[in-house]
């Protein structure tokens, strides 16, 4: 068992520096559009549990990441309560969702099946530590009262001042629908898990403490008493809410954030569309000056659609070949 990526998270001692991505498992490789295309579609690839390992596995055996990411989508939970739900390719409801009732108390093992077993089979089958994640419910929020991918996310912003109790009421069932995919997820038996907060660096300090860092707080430390590591994804700002570490963007200095705990990050994905060897020197110039335990080699969002794979090569060869 290759245990570095978990042993970093817990600044044990280490032999290399662990590599993984987000988004590892996607469009910018051939073997995962077929695998997509023979599952009928994004979702239906996620409902399938031997098609969603096979892609999982995917990253894990072309490049010899560190870690692997279960195959699956931040809105997957919210599917039973929101019935119509599409990806083209982000998701996509019928209507834009503002009843905190239609968030119902959520049953995974019951309602999402599929991931639970998707979990179970990856445990037998990797030799890499499984992550497991969810959003952020200001993040589901965000998709939830936008009714999907928008280019500017401000309905839900405008929620949070115009009905504040309201926003309260559906942030509130979706840390509970979050709280229990993440118990599912660990019992399944997922190693770490990884948070994303892909919109609350879209919020003022003020506000997100007013709405999100309480719940986070709840969420994470629930993780934590399973067992867990949990890793916090956020764009564009690091903000404490208890996390074991933080996966932070390439806007953010990495020493910086390293001096507060275990750090992921933080290549600029769009970085991979230099050549080769440009990416080998950005991945030293990134990854050097902190190498050594409590540090986890990522990208510092997905990787893009489209991204050279002789690139993402370089990037995880020059990661795993730096000293510690
Ligand atoms: O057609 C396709 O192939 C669908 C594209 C796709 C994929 C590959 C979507 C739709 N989701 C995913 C997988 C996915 N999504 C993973 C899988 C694990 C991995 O291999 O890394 C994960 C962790 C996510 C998480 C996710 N989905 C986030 C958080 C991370 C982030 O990028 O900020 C968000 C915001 C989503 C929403 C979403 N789902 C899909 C897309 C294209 C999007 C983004 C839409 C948008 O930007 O508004």
């Amino acid at each position: 068992m290759n245990d570095r990526f978990l042993r970093a998270l817990r600044e044990e001692p280490i032999d290399r520096l662990p590599v993984w991505f987000m988004r590892q498992a996607g469009r910018y490789l051939p073997a995962y559009r077929a695998v997509k295309e023979r599952a009928g579609g994004f979702l239906a690839l996620c409902k399938n549990p031997e098609a969603a390992t096979e892609v999982t596995m995917q990253p894990v055996e072309i490049f010899g990441v560190d870690a692997a990411i279960l195959f699956s989508d931040i809105m997957v939970p919210l599917l039973p309560a929101v019935p119509g739900m599409t990806f083209a390719p982000g998701p996509k409801i019928p209507a834009p969702i503002t009843d905190p009732d239609i968030l119902h108390e959520f049953d995974p093992l019951e309602e999402v099946p599929f991931v639970a077993e998707t979990i179970q089979l990856l445990r037998r089958e990797l030799r890499v530590p499984l992550v497991g994640f969810a959003g952020t419910p200001a993040t589901l929020a965000t998709y939830l009262v936008e009714g999907g991918t928008a280019k500017h996310f401000t309905k839900f912003r405008r929620l949070l001042y115009s009905d504040p109790q309201r926003a309260e009421a559906i942030l509130e069932r979706l840390e509970a629908i979050t709280l229990a995919y993440l118990r599912m997820q660990v019992e399944a038996g997922v190693q770490a898990v990884q948070i994303f907060d892909s919109w609350g660096g879209d919020l003022s300090q003020a506000t997100f403490d007013e709405f999100c860092t309480e719940g986070l707080w709840r969420i994470i430390r629930s993780v934590q008493e399973m067992g867990v590591p949990v890793i916090f994804f956020a764009r564009g700002r690091m903000r404490d809410v208890g996390a074991t570490a933080y996966s932070v963007d390439w806007t953010i200095d990495l020493e910086e954030a390293r001096r507060r705990g275990p750090v992921q990050g933080n290549l600029d994905p769009a970085m991979l569309f230099g050549a080769p060897k440009q990416v080998a020197e950005a991945t030293r110039a990134m990854a050097e000056p902190i190498a050594g335990t409590g540090f986890v080699v990522n990208l510092g969002h997905g990787i893009l659609p489209e991204t050279p794979v002789e690139s993402v090569r370089a990037f995880v060869e020059t990661a795993q070949a730096i000293e510690v």
